[in-house]
């Protein structure tokens, strides 16, 4: 595959409100826009889905740059590669820095779906024609948390997802259930656990969750298998899965019965469809984590959402949960808890260009030599 230049736009926006955990309150998002160009002008598009600051994982925006600007970039336009399948081997000299890789790799296969025709969630392998849609309620005030459950299930929301740590959440997930005794409900701790709760999160299993998402360390394994034998309500992982090897070391061990993959996390598309095929033919149902993201990395993750083993609904809220404008045409928009599957070239979305250069801090165009 010929590249002819590669662009960067960090792009910068606040939230339409503040996004609350117990480890950061988020109320700006920035991000690194990838757009890689061929010679007959064709373009693939990716997002770089770090935070300003390293408080979910290690990487930031600045350490992307860094990457993407000093050593994926170089690399890839002047390295001896065919096919985007390549690129994880091209870069296997880099330790990490996934979502550095992510957001690269993203705006290549972007492309390299346009030159072939395909909407890319095919060319994955995805056959869905709809995507279920979860979406997030992340507000330390239970009221608050119950406003906006009432609002979002306008839209049909299969999955609602509430993030708890331990001085929160027995009164809200009690609160939530009151109101809403059936909604399918499920629980993010991002770490805020440790083994020695056990006993306390017992108490969660009669809430009736689908799941307790990342309860333990970020970095656990071993210690999450040990406390999946002690609650009802099933584990999924979420941060300690980083590659391959993490997800298969999780299995082998019963650390979780659910995986969410985040393309993100995992270093971009083809590691992502790895650990997808490895989840299915071990019979570990997964779904599409989100980042609090902008429409290209929401587009790229309904595409592999449509993948058969993302059984469970993501975090594909619509792009009005997030922003007053996206940078993508048509808007995420979520009809009766799904998202319609786009069947065009690339990642079926048109890009808003207005949007995107109004978002637009600073930009730079890398050329092949
Ligand atoms: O733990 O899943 C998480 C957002 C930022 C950082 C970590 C997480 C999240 C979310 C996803 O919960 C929110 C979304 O994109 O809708
Ligand atoms: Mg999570």
């Amino acid at each position: 595959m010929e590249i002819e230049s590669i662009t960067l736009k960090m792009i910068r926006s606040p939230l339409k409100s503040p996004f609350h955990t117990h480890l950061e309150t988020v109320y700006d998002r920035e991000a690194i826009i990838v757009e890689a160009r061929d010679k007959d002008g064709r373009t693939g598009y990716g997002e770089t889905v770090p935070f300003s600051s390293p408080w979910y994982t290690e990487e930031t925006i600045k350490t992307c740059y860094h990457m993407l600007e000093d050593f994926l970039i170089p690399m890839t336009l002047s390295g001896n590669w065919e096919h985007p399948n390549e690129l994880s081997e091209l870069w296997k000299g880099i330790r990490r820095n996934q979502m550095a890789k992510s957001g690269l790799e993203q705006a290549i296969w972007d492309l390299y779906a346009k030159q072939k025709e395909k909407y890319l969630g095919r060319l994955m392998g995805g056959k869905k024609q709809y995507a279920a849609a979860g979406v997030v309620i992340a507000s330390n005030d239970r009221k608050e948390a119950l406003r906006q459950i009432e609002t979002f299930s306008a839209e049909g929301y299969k999955r609602y997802k509430v993030k708890i740590s331990p001085s929160s959440d027995l009164s809200m997930l009690a609160a939530i259930r009151s109101v809403y005794p059936d909604l399918p409900l499920m629980a993010d701790a991002n770490s805020a656990y440790r083994l020695d709760d056990t006993v306390h999160l017992q108490k969660l299993d009669s809430f009736g969750l689908q799941m307790i998402e990342q309860p333990l360390g970020v970095d656990d394994i071993a210690e999450h298998s040990l406390l999946q034998k002690e609650i009802k309500t099933p584990v999924c992982l979420d941060e300690s899965i980083c590659s391959y090897h993490d997800a298969k070391s999780a299995i082998m061990l019963g650390s979780c019965q659910i995986i969410n993959i985040k393309m993100a996390r995992v270093g971009g598309w083809s590691q992502a469809v790895k650990i997808h095929d490895l989840c299915v033919q071990n019979g570990i149902p997964v779904w599409c984590g989100g980042m609090i993201e902008f429409g290209i990395s929401r587009a790229h993750n309904v595409a592999l959402a449509s993948l058969e083993g993302f059984s469970i609904p993501g975090d594909l809220s619509s792009s009005s949960r997030y922003w007053e404008e996206d940078i993508i045409e048509p808007d995420i928009t979520v009809r009766n808890g799904e998202v319609k599957v786009p069947d065009s070239p690339g990642i079926g979305f048109r890009i808003n260009e207005k949007r995107l250069k109004e978002l637009t801090v600073y930009r730079e165009t890398f050329k092949a030599m």
